[in-house]
């Protein structure tokens, strides 16, 4: 069993997708372990996205990412991260499949609806940070 961090962003939050969201990773057959409405703080955000930290739109992204609610979840499930990955799509709405969730209501790479863990070991430092290493 397998644990992974998806994050529905300030947009996805805004345009009211957290219900839509957590039912298509229910109808895949993972199971939601921890959820919670919060507002990331510009420090979260900041270690979240170090590895992004030398990338021109790492302000950008910290911007976006603190400029509203988001929804924080843990899935867990056999092959959580890369089951979660191919339910939210490629990186770029543009390049994401009908079907996913990027390619269903993303249109922007900036404003991309959700975030899902990229490793096992990315998922475990993003789910310790975003609520703690329980
Ligand atoms: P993913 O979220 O698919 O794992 P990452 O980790 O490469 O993608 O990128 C993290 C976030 O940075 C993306 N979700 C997206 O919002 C933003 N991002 C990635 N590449 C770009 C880009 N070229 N321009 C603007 N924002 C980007």
């Amino acid at each position: 069993m397998e644990r992974t961090f998806v994050m529905v962003k300030p947009d996805g939050f805004k345009r009211g997708l957290v219900g839509e969201i957590i039912s298509r990773f229910e109808r895949k057959g993972l199971v939601l372990a921890e959820g919670k409405v919060m507002t990331v703080s510009r420090e979260l955000a900041e270690r979240h996205y170090s590895e992004h930290r030398e990338k021109p739109f790492f302000g950008e992204l910290v911007d976006f990412i603190t400029s509203g609610p988001v929804f924080a979840m843990v899935w867990e499930g056999p092959d959580a991260v890369k089951n979660a990955r191919s339910i939210i799509g490629k990186t770029n709405p543009a390049d994401a499949a009908p079907g996913t969730i990027r390619g269903d209501f993303g249109l922007v790479v900036d404003y991309n609806v959700v975030h899902g863990s990229d490793s096992p070991e990315s998922a475990e430092r993003e789910i310790g940070l975003f609520f703690g290493n329980n």
